[in-house]
């Protein structure tokens, strides 16, 4: 059997990592792939039978802080690192689905995952060849200049933390006008605009840092090919789909393991 595809959903706090995981199954069941949904998140609180494999069975924010006597953030830290320990069930439970897709949902604090040594452990140890980020872009934040270039950033930065693909995701596209969703989807496309709208923004006296940063726009913003989605609206899915295929299998499609249930 080819090794399934895991897909890590990451992004900042709230920005709709959870509900588009959840989505994006239901997609791909209905699609007909199997899909296990993963909650690497120790402090979530949505019920537990909503991830079929959930940290929560060995790691649990709230029993952490109550043990150790330790604050919301404190305990987190502690939580990350614990993870890590338990890398091997969470490993093993995945396997017993023998799913076609991994989704696996990570902790709101994307600093938590994203720099802390365990886990990049965790990240390695469940990856295989077929593995991509999913990166989202919060649209509260993306649809301002200044934000989206933060999150070109942060983007990149989890990116060059984790050496894995990454698929860039316009989470809760619904929440803008399809003016600011026209706007957003063209910085990624034409970096020349973006920086157009960096500039009425930001001016900077500092002629050099702005031609410096018009390069490094330049170059990043292309590459971030957004994918719009929507959990609420179910929008985007199939073309996010395609966009993990692509990363995949070099745009091949995977035979549905069973008969599409939604034709
Ligand atoms: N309008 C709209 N709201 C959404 C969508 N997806 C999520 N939300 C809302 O955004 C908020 C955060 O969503 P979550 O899915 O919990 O986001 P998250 O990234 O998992 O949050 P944390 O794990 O707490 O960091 C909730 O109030 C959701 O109802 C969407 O597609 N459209
Ligand atoms: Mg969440």
């Amino acid at each position: 059997m080819e090794e399934p595809g895991t897909i890590y959903f990451t992004g900042t706090a709230g920005a709709g990592k959870t509900s588009l995981v959840r989505a994006f199954a239901d997609w791909a069941r209905s699609a007909g792939y199997d899909a296990t949904v993963v909650n690497l998140d120790p402090g979530s609180e949505a019920p537990e039978d909503a991830a079929d494999v959930d940290i929560r069975e060995w790691v649990r924010l709230s029993e952490l802080q109550d043990e150790y006597d330790l604050g919301p953030n404190g305990a987190q830290v502690v939580a990350a690192d614990m993870i890590a320990l338990k890398v091997f069930e969470v490993k093993q439970a995945i396997e017993e689905h023998s799913a076609d897709y991994v989704l696996i949902d990570t902790p709101g604090q994307i600093e938590l995952f994203a720099f802390r040594e365990a886990s990049k452990a965790i990240v390695d140890a469940l990856s295989g060849d077929r593995s991509v980020i999913a990166f989202l872009y919060d649209p509260v934040l993306a649809r301002t200049a200044a934000g989206f270039v933060s999150l070109l950033m942060l983007g990149a930065t989890v990116e060059f933390r984790f050496r894995l693909p990454t698929v860039n995701v316009l989470a809760k596209s619904d929440v803008l006008t399809p003016e600011q969703l026209q706007e957003v989807m063209r910085w990624s496309d034409d970096p020349g605009t973006l920086y157009e709208a960096i500039r009425q923004d930001i001016p900077t006296p500092d002629v050099q840092l702005s031609t410096e940063l018009f390069r490094a726009i330049e170059t990043m913003a292309p590459l971030v090919g957004l994918v719009a989605t929507s959990a609420k609206e179910q929008g985007g899915l199939e073309e996010l789909y395609r966009a993990f295929q692509r990363v995949f299998a070099g745009g091949e499609d995977l035979e549905p393991s069973h008969t599409p249930t939604n034709e």
